[in-house]
């Protein structure tokens, strides 16, 4: 039988753009609960707003940087009133996805910079820890609760400029397996979601609002949508309790590896 998430506490963090904004709405598309996290809260409340649109049954949001241990600490105290509030009849937080993060430039190790460096390493590993540890207290044992975290096709395979995002992505592989084996007997299920070239801000990010650039990434190409990644995160949390998703890579079909993709002439 499959997990409903319909009135389930759902915490999804990067929440303002992109993987994070669709997957509100999507879980919000099955009647889900949301809390909402990211730094630019202006687009958190955009976020919330559609999501309640699409058929959320609560949408929350709150200032989150998964950089910071204090604010993370916030957060989840936040959340806990939520998830722990008496008309939440007790149920906790039924999933969480750790999606805050992204890449900071695409110097070559010889030209790397430290604030590059600190930024990624902050958001896409130290930040998935935080929030984990801080989170697994609400999580209930036995009944198809979910951790599901972002990883990448750069988490697979290393890619010149990428040191230390490639880096960043197999150690998020790394620190799910681990809390994989960790929480074994809970019945709480860990995952990671690896996607390919996926159209969101991510290269404006990456090219420090370069849009140019950022585009010149899937010129030629069908890239993955924010959407794609939404639906793929519902599947994930909504399969029968004794399911775990281990490790799923989705790429675009113009990417048949990390290094080769189709290019039309346009
Ligand atoms: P976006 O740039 O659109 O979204 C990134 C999200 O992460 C934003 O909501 C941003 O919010 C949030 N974020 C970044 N740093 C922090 C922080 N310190 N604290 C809190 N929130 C933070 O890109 P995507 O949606 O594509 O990226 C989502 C995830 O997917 C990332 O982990 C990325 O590495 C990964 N990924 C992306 C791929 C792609 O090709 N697009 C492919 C594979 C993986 P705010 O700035 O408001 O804080
Ligand atoms: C984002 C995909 O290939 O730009 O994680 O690193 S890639």
């Amino acid at each position: 039988m499959t997990t409903r998430l319909q009135d389930k506490w759902v915490l999804i963090t990067g929440a303002s753009s992109g993987f994070g904004a669709e997957a509100a709405r999507a879980f919000g598309a099955c009647g889900a609960k949301l809390l909402l996290g990211a730094r630019r809260v202006d687009r958190l409340q955009q976020a919330a707003a559609e999501a309640r649109q699409a058929g959320a049954a609560a949408a929350e949001f709150h200032e989150l940087n998964v950089a910071s241990t204090p604010s993370v600490e916030k957060f989840i105290a936040w959340a806990k009133a939520h998830v722990q509030s008496p008309t939440s009849k007790g149920q906790g937080l039924h999933v969480l996805i750790n999606n805050a993060g992204g890449a900071h430039g695409l110097d070559t190790v010889a030209a790397g910079k430290d604030a590059d460096w600190e930024a990624m390493i902050q958001s896409n590993v130290l930040g998935v820890l935080r929030v984990t540890r801080a989170a697994l207290p609400l999580m209930p044992h036995d009944c198809g609760a979910s951790i599901i975290n972002i990883g990448s096709i750069a988490g697979h395979t290393a890619y010149e400029g990428g040191a230390v995002y490639c880096a960043a992505k197999a150690g998020e592989r790394s620190i799910t397996r681990a809390l994989r084996l960790e929480l074994n007997g809970t019945g709480i299920r860990v995952g990671t979601l690896d996607p390919g070239l996926a159209e969101t801000e991510f290269s404006t990010v990456r090219f420090k609002g370069d849009t140019a650039r950022a585009k010149n990434v899937y010129a030629g190409m069908t890239p993955l949508t924010a959407a794609d990644i939404a639906e793929t995160l519902v599947w994930m949390a909504s399969r029968p309790a004794h399911v775990n998703i281990d490790e799923m890579l989705i790429k675009p079909t113009d990417q048949a590896a990390m290094h080769k993709v189709h290019r039309r002439k346009t």
